[in-house]
């Protein structure tokens, strides 16, 4: 058996977490990451047969029976991944019966995986009927993108028409735009389901005075996806009230068109 401390899955998570604590989006325990892995490269790291405890998940995802995930633990601090990832992360399997994950490694100390889990395992439903290559759910409290969504209307073809209007590369890497939840509960079923339901739609969606969910193929382009999101909010916010040069809606249009891209519709005039 290989050392899980060297396997990419592992490092990778130890990477984005150290990231994402060093850009100050994600402070105290704030944020989490939950990433569907690939059987046969867990079992050259693990017994996938031995479960170490079960840990109700409190809500049905069935048709993630199977399907095996390493995720971060609640109250767990990003800052900490790195040097204890077997304490600060879990790798789970979801049981047969679609209410149960089956701990195969990790949480060292006790714990269990992130309060918002029910939010990660249904938007990994939704994503997975729009992409069959999806495997990330990254959730983080981005500060511009939270000042951005403070000051304009809960409306996402206005939200996102303001960021592709505010960085030529917005529109190139989220042409299908950007998803907007009003206010809510967080680590609920509600808020759960209600994210899904945009995930449906949008590879990223923000959770209004709270921060991002954003999703992907791999860690890269998830990140990716926030990372230009939140450099756009962070560009708009800077030039609030002054700015003289918006992205004319034909540029736009042009950028999207010379990438090939389909723009949101109902954003561009
Ligand atoms: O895990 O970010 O939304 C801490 C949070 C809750
Ligand atoms: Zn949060």
């Amino acid at each position: 058996m290989k050392n899980i401390l060297n396997a990419p899955f592992v490092r990778e998570m130890c990477e984005a977490t150290a990231n994402m604590y060093r850009l100050g989006w994600d402070e105290r325990n704030g944020g989490n990451i939950s990433y569907m892995l690939d059987e046969k490269e867990v079992a050259e790291y693990l017994d996938v047969n031995k479960v170490i405890r079960t840990i109700p998940t409190g809500f049905s995802a069935e048709k993630l029976a199977g399907k095996i995930f390493i995720v971060t633990g609640t109250g767990k601090y990003f800052k900490n991944v790195e040097k204890d990832p077997e304490t600060n992360l879990g790798i789970v399997r979801i049981a047969k019966d679609g209410t149960t994950a089956e701990l195969l490694w990790g949480y060292k100390d006790g714990g269990k995986f992130t309060s918002e889990f029910p939010a990660h395992m249904m938007s990994h439903v939704s994503r997975l009927e729009a992409d069959k290559d999806h495997r990330i759910v990254m959730h983080t409290h981005p500060t511009y993108t939270i000042a951005m969504n403070a000051v304009c209307p809960i409306d996402e073809k206005d939200f996102t028409h303001k960021l592709w209007q505010s960085n030529t590369e917005a529109v190139v890497v989220f042409p299908d735009g950007v998803g907007v939840l009003p206010c809510m509960v967080c680590g609920t079923n509600e808020i759960g389901v209600a994210t899904a339901e945009k995930m449906k739609k949008f590879r990223l969606v923000v959770w209004t005075n709270h921060g991002i969910y954003g999703t992907g193929k791999n860690m890269d382009e998830a990140f990716g996806l926030i990372e230009t999101v939140e450099k756009t909010a962070q560009i708009y916010m800077l030039t609030l009230g002054r700015v003289v040069n918006v992205i004319p809606d034909e540029i736009i249009k042009g950028l999207a068109d010379l990438w090939h891209l389909t723009p949101m519709e109902g954003v561009l005039d």
